[in-house]
């Protein structure tokens, strides 16, 4: 009976960890894709081993003892006390194993936290619940940034390149990681604390806020995008492009103005207009508690959204890009949500009801706090369709 109950604990076990080591598991930290994340890898594969020698031995030798000893009803043994040998043994050999792992973590680390090495800089601002990117006006490769680009849910990086992220909050403490590229880093408010990640090849790696910052933290993921030099300079132009108005007697013209009047407070588009012709500006400070909402100018130009959870793509257009071999990659990333990949059910709940799908407030009776802000995208109560138009709209924020 109790061997029994042993088999099954054993085989659920064994079953569990083979399903852990599955091969297209996105966040796997065996499979690193860049430089900073192989150096982990590399350490892992040495203490990994080591730790786990010392653990069967130690277990081996409990069951061993376990079952030799088990009461059978015999005398105690005689009682000793003291074993010089042994007590010197036991401290020396741990210590030296510790001493070895020591070494090669210790070097690790500072290899991990170098950053005078890095060719292009992304702030990182992480907020209940998405992380915001903005890239300062540098040049990255020969290719000049000149205006300031502001985005969300997906970094987009160029293929072996040292980048820096400057991380911070607007609020709780988060943490940055993308297993592929690289280990864990808080974003703590008040501080910048730096974090290098490379990627190999083109391609697109998931990863998930790591320090549990409140309701929504589970639906605060985020994805990096690495292409390949002709294709991220393709997206550098695309971004400091302004959103292009709507054509006359459109349903996105309607759309725009649906979103003039419920939107733009929170959401900048750059080069969205109001209807005497001056510049529309978002002023997120006065209606959110981090002060910041994703600026929407190139929405369809990433393939997910609020804090990379929904997808903006149908899941059929979702695997094209997620299975693209490094050489296509970046044309089928490129090419955006087009009409016919858009998914237009996630879009449209988020609009008829965001809390509800990602939830925002303990209390959702109480949704604003006193002083009229809110956490994250409110319920705005709109119209079905206004939401029509609004996705019309959305749709051409490319
Ligand atoms: C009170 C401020 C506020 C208003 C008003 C508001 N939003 Fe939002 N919206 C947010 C915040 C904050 C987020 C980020 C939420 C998250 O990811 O958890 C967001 C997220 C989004 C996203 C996902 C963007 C991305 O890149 O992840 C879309 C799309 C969106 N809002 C559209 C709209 C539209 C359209 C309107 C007008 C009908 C609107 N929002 C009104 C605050 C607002
Ligand atoms: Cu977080």
């Amino acid at each position: 009976m109790r061997l029994r109950r042993f088999g099954l604990g054993l085989a659920a076990s064994s079953a569990m960890f083979l399903v852990g080591c599955a091969r297209n598991a996105p966040q796997d930290t065996w499979q690193p894709k860049g430089d900073n994340a192989q150096k982990i890898n590399k350490l892992d594969w040495m203490v990994f081993p080591l730790a786990g020698i010392v653990g069967v031995l130690v277990f081996g030798l409990i069951a061993y003892i376990l079952f030799r000893f088990r009461d059978k009803g015999q005398a105690l043994p005689t009682q000793s006390h003291g074993n010089p040998a042994v007590e010197i043994a036991l401290t020396i050999v741990p210590a030296l194993i510790l001493s070895v792992v020591g070494v090669f973590t210790f070097k690790g680390i500072f290899e991990l936290a170098q950053t005078n090495d890095t060719e292009m800089v992304i702030n990182v601002t992480g907020q209940q619940w998405w992380w915001e990117y903005d890239y300062p006006a540098q040049v990255v490769n020969g290719v000049e940034i000149t205006q300031p680009i502001i985005t969300s849910g997906q970094l987009v990086i160029p293929t072996g390149t040292n980048v820096l992220l400057r991380e911070t909050s607007r609020d709780v403490i988060h943490s940055y990681w993308i297993p592929a590229l690289n280990g864990k880093k808080d974003a703590v408010p008040g501080r910048i604390n730096l974090l290098r990640i490379q990627a190999d090849k083109p391609g697109i790696f998931a990863g998930q806020c790591t320090e549990f910052c409140g309701l929504s933290h589970a639906n605060m993921r985020m994805e990096a995008v690495a292409l390949g030099p002709e294709d991220f300079a393709a997206w550098i132009a695309n971004q400091q492009r302004n959103a292009e108005a709507p054509a006359q007697a459109t349903l996105a013209q309607e759309g725009e103005a649906v979103f003039l009047n419920q939107c733009i407070r929170c959401h900048q588009v750059n080069g969205l207009k109001k209807a005497d012709g001056t510049a529309a500006i978002a002023a997120p400070d006065e209606n959110v508690y981090s002060g910041a909402a994703p600026n929407l100018t190139h929405l369809m130009s990433r393939n997910t959204f609020a804090g990379a959870t929904f997808d903006l793509l149908t899941s059929s257009c979702r695997k094209n890009v997620w299975t693209a071999s490094p050489e296509e990659f970046g044309s089928a990333y490129l090419k955006g949500v087009t009409t016919d990949c858009l998914n237009q059910t996630d879009l449209r709940r988020w609009l008829r009801n965001a809390p509800a799908m990602k939830p925002m407030y303990a209390d959702p009776i109480k949704l604003a706090r006193s002083d009229g802000k809110y956490r994250g995208m409110p319920n705005l109560g709109l119209s079905e369709s206004d939401i029509d138009k609004l996705v019309a709209y959305l749709s051409t924020l490319k």
